[in-house]
């Protein structure tokens, strides 16, 4: 039987991951949005929008023009206020030492407010360690990338299993997987959040391709909707569209539940 959000919060080992699923089932959202966009009013102003609809807000801190330590307390406070984490999409992909330099130091800190981030198997196993070695001690999580969602992605077949092998070995820290389909059994858990979520259109000019929620939760066995331009892209209306992601995100979890009619 598919456990629920609320059952499978008690099994996490990671305290962030207990923490995210509990904020999914207390908010009935299964929503990720993220957010690229390059100014910090403007990434502010959307946050505050949809903040009450998200259980997570991913965020690529490095395309914003004016990042300032202004800019996280702000985005910290926002997710007290609204009940959501934060997850930095970096995508680490080098060796132990260096990417536990990239996590922690520099300018953005990463470690310091990032609830969660994730990383490319690429380097091998090292590449977990030297993560775990900073987010290990203040709670984080971390995500590896098992698939894309980009055509022609080489994420796929042995090097997706080679993930998963070296996510089993460290899940302590390693919470899940960005993945656009379930990877494990039900006997062991993992999240896996999928992007490349869309509604309205099936891929963008530069090799996004889109899927809509209802295939990603309830065929795929995917936990977590991540949504971007389908949310704030040209336009559109923000709040109605984070409403609609989330409504559509949590029926595809009830149907999964079978507590709705797949039809
Ligand atoms: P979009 O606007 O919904 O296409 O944004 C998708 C986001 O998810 C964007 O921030 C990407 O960097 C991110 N993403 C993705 O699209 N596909 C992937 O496989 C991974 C991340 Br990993």
């Amino acid at each position: 039987m598919v456990k629920t959000y609320a059952e499978r919060a008690e099994i996490f080992q990671n305290e962030t991951a207990r923490k995210l699923f509990q904020c999914i089932e207390r908010k009935k959202s299964n929503l990720c949005v993220a957010v690229d966009v390059t100014r910090k009013t403007e990434l502010l102003d959307i946050v505050d929008k949809v903040g009450p609809y998200i259980c997570l807000l991913k965020t690529h801190v490095d395309v914003i023009e004016d990042f300032d330590e202004d800019l996280i307390v702000k985005l910290r406070a926002l997710s007290e206020s609204h009940d959501f984490m934060i997850f930095e999409d970096r995508k680490f992909a080098d060796i132990g030492n260096t990417v536990a330099l990239q996590y922690s130091s520099g300018i953005y800190k990463i470690s310091s407010w990032a609830h969660i981030t994730n990383a490319h198997t690429i380097p091998g196993e090292g590449i977990i360690t030297g993560l775990a070695q900073i987010g290990k001690p203040l709670g984080r999580g971390l995500l590896l990338l098992a698939e894309m969602s980009s055509a022609g992605s080489l994420a796929t077949g042995s090097y997706t299993d080679a993930t998963v092998a070296m996510a089993r070995k460290h899940k302590d820290f390693v919470i899940g997987f960005i993945a656009g389909r379930k990877l494990t059994g039900d006997d062991e858990d993992f999240i896996v959040m999928s992007p490349g979520v869309g509604l309205d259109v099936s891929g963008d000019a530069l090799g996004q391709r889109y899927r809509t929620p209802e295939d990603v939760i309830v065929s795929s066995g995917s936990d977590i909707i991540i949504v971007g331009r389908g949310i704030y892209g040209n336009g559109r209306d923000v709040v109605k569209e984070a409403k609609r992601y989330r409504d559509a995100g949590w029926e595809a979890y009830l149907t999964r539940l079978g507590l709705l009619k797949d039809d």
